[in-house]
């Protein structure tokens, strides 16, 4: 998949990550998960959640948790400014839905806002039986072709364990952005 590195200004201390996919894939549980490592009950987000972490000494990540249900899609539009990073979420084990997940992600890389935009896909809930692999979710997204003019990568992560977040929130996030 190659390395992704984005160079910073010195002076830029914040970046915003704007959290996208379906209703149910997992955004909020996972927003949780970065800011309290913890898993907190999750109500089917109305509207948008919005969080700032601190990666690390004067570097901050501020999310945008924005509802993936089918009336709210429209509203993402709103939301693509100023973005510099998106982070992608997979219910990977939702394989009915993964069309309807792969036509949207399509539609929303097209806007002139996220033109050379970085993507980080999270193949997420992949505790779960028969969920796809990292390597399966790049393929059926068809990444290569679609994000062929920015930097991308796939992440298979569980928002409840936390696993495969550490490595990328903790060690990389900062490279992508
Ligand atoms: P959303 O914000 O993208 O709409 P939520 O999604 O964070 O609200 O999560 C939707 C449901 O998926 C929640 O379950 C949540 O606990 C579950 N979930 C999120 N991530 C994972 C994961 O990695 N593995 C598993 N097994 N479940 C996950 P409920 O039951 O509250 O609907
Ligand atoms: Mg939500």
């Amino acid at each position: 998949m190659g390395m992704l590195l984005i160079v910073i200004p010195p002076t830029v201390k914040q970046a915003n990550i704007l959290m996208l996919g379906l209703d149910s894939a997992g955004k909020s549980t996972l927003l949780y998960k970065f800011k309290y490592n913890d898993v907190f009950l999750t109500i089917p987000t109305i509207g948008f959640n919005v969080d700032m972490i601190e990666i690390e000494k004067d570097f901050t990540l501020t999310f945008w948790d924005v509802g993936g249900q089918k009336k709210m899609r429209p509203v993402w539009c709103d939301f693509l400014e100023n973005t510099d990073g998106l982070l992608y979420v997979v219910d990977s084990s939702d394989k009915q839905r993964l069309e309807e997940s792969k036509k949207e992600f399509e539609f929303i890389l097209k806007n002139e806002f996220l033109k050379s935009v970085p993507v980080v896909m999270l193949a997420n809930k992949q505790d779960l039986p028969g969920a796809l692999n990292a390597e399966e979710i790049t393929r059926r997204f068809n990444m290569k072709k679609y994000c062929s003019d920015r930097n991308w990568y796939v992440q298979p992560c569980c928002a409840i364990t936390g696993e495969g977040l550490s490595e990328w929130i903790l060690e990389n996030s900062y490279k992508y952005l």
